[in-house]
């Protein structure tokens, strides 16, 4: 820790001179980035995690994460300058850092209720050693008051210091998408909240000075909490929105992406695409954060509740559209040999976390179907009970359907043509990610569906 007590005017300087010491806790794909993005600037950075794996790959200068652009590198160049390691043991790290920052996750029980229960293991654990002058900061999502009421009392009743008094509190959420990590570290600027306005101009030095983005004070950590959830439950709603009309449109007779595409012409539409459904850590699990909070204030969210619902619902019905397709070339879903063609939650990233395609994959198995799968970030990899193929080409071969799970950029140029021939006599195609043109596939003599597709 640095003799110098912490001010916003000192911690530029103090950076520089490689005087700044910082603990992250949890090294995950939020943590480890930032951790070495901070090392990066100068800072004395200990990375403390409960995955012995995690902390000794990265000692070697290695980096588990294998799909953010750019981290590999930097985890490499930063260790091997001293400016990063890593720890299974807080204590020390803890005991000596300026800064604190709590990057752990925060999943929903099958209940659909929050689990803070790392954020409140690393609470007490920070509560052990923490320094007095040192500011704790929460990068990991939460409700709005879960700083104020869980981890600052949590710290408190630990360590007998008070927040704002003793040591700073301050939520400063990660707002990065996964994927382009590294980018948006550098350019996105960061929502800053402090339990007292001295505390937060100190964060917000800090992360001015370490990443070179710009921060926006407001008023205290349930408002920047609240923020982060705004914005990614406003990408839930629109989602769910884009998901409604195309189950309506196909009814219709009407093409969604046509509609979308239209509007987009418009300078306040911002266009969400409807699909398979909403995977990945974040927009499935962050409602039911504000949903907790609401009902205990006695308050009922009802279109937030309803849109993850409705993203809910998108899973099976991809499975009425596969059905439909088999239907249409003579066959059913029973015995029927389907090929997912990705499975991550999103495109172009290693994550399957809560991706919507497991549900396809389960129902579809349930319904008596052989699955193959093929996505270029699992290849030959087991990935829900399937071993996944080496190429799209051994998955396709002899398929009754192919499906189009996640949107990753290789299934942007199919040679559908080829395809054909590799399928069992005229198969189904389904795009459930808007990636080919309809009438291209049915060109090729598939039968095509796809979701909110005429
Ligand atoms: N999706 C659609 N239609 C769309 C956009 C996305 O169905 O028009 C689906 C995606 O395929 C995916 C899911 O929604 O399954 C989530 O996609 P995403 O692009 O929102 O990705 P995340 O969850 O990796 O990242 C989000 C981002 N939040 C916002 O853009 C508001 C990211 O900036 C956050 O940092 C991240 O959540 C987080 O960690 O909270």
């Amino acid at each position: 820790m640095t003799k110098h007590p912490l001010s916003a005017e000192n911690i530029p300087n103090l950076l520089r001179k490689g005087k700044v010491k910082i603990a992250v806790i949890g090294l995950g794909r939020i943590g480890l980035p930032t951790a070495a993005a901070f090392a990066r600037a100068g800072a004395r950075v200990t990375g403390v995690d409960v995955k012995k794996e995690v902390v000794q790959k990265t000692n070697t200068g290695e980096c588990w994460l294998t799909d953010e652009l750019g981290l590999a590198d930097l985890v490499r160049d930063v260790v091997r300058s001293g400016n990063l390691r890593a720890t299974l043991e807080a204590r020390d790290a803890i005991a000596e850092a300026d800064f604190s920052i709590i990057c752990v996750p925060t999943p929903v029980y099958e209940t659909k209720t929050p689990d803070y229960s790392a954020v409140q293991k690393a609470s007490r654990t920070l509560g052990k050693s923490l320094r007095r002058g040192s500011v704790v900061i929460v990068e990991s999502t939460v409700g709005p008051g879960i700083v104020e009421d869980m981890v600052g009392p949590t710290i408190e009743d630990e360590s007998g210091l008070r927040v704002g008094k003793d040591f700073g509190l301050v939520s400063c959420p990660e707002r990065s998408d996964p994927g382009n990590i590294m980018q948006n570290m550098k350019t996105l600027p960061r929502i800053v909240g402090g339990v007292g306005p001295s505390w937060t101009d100190i964060t917000v030095s800090l992360y001015e000075a370490a990443l070179g983005v710009k921060a926006i004070r407001v008023s205290d950590p349930k408002t920047a909490n609240a923020a982060k959830l705004t914005e990614n439950l406003f990408r839930d709603v629109n989602i769910a929105l884009a998901n409604e009309f195309a189950l309506l449109f196909e009814e219709l007779g009407v093409d969604t992406i046509e509609v979308i595409n239209a509007c987009a012409s418009k300078y306040n539409f911002m266009p969400h695409y409807p699909g398979i459904g909403v995977g990945g850590p974040c927009l499935p699990a962050n409602s039911y954060y504000l949903i907790s909070e609401a009902i205990k204030a006695g308050n009922i969210p009802y279109l937030i509740r309803m849109a993850r619902e409705i993203n809910d619902r998108m899973p099976d019905h991809a499975v009425e559209l596969i059905e439909e397709a088999l239907n249409e070339v003579g066959k059913t879903v029973r015995g029927s040999k389907i090929a997912m063609l990705g499975v991550a939650y999103k495109p172009n990233i290693k994550d399957v976390q809560l991706t919507p395609v497991e549900r396809v994959i389960t129902r579809l198995k349930e319904m008596g179907a052989r699955l193959e799968i093929y996505d270029p970030m699992y290849r030959g990899e087991e990935v829900f009970g399937v071993k996944a193929k080496s190429s799209l080409e051994a998955a396709a071969r002899g398929a009754d359907c192919l499906v189009i799970g996640t949107a990753h950029d290789e299934f942007k140029h199919l040679d559908l043509e080829e395809l054909s021939k590799l399928v069992n006599s005229r198969a189904g195609f389904v795009d459930a990610r808007n990636v080919v043109s309809p009438s291209v596939v049915a060109k090729a003599g598939f039968a095509f569906k796809g979701v909110g597709r005429k």
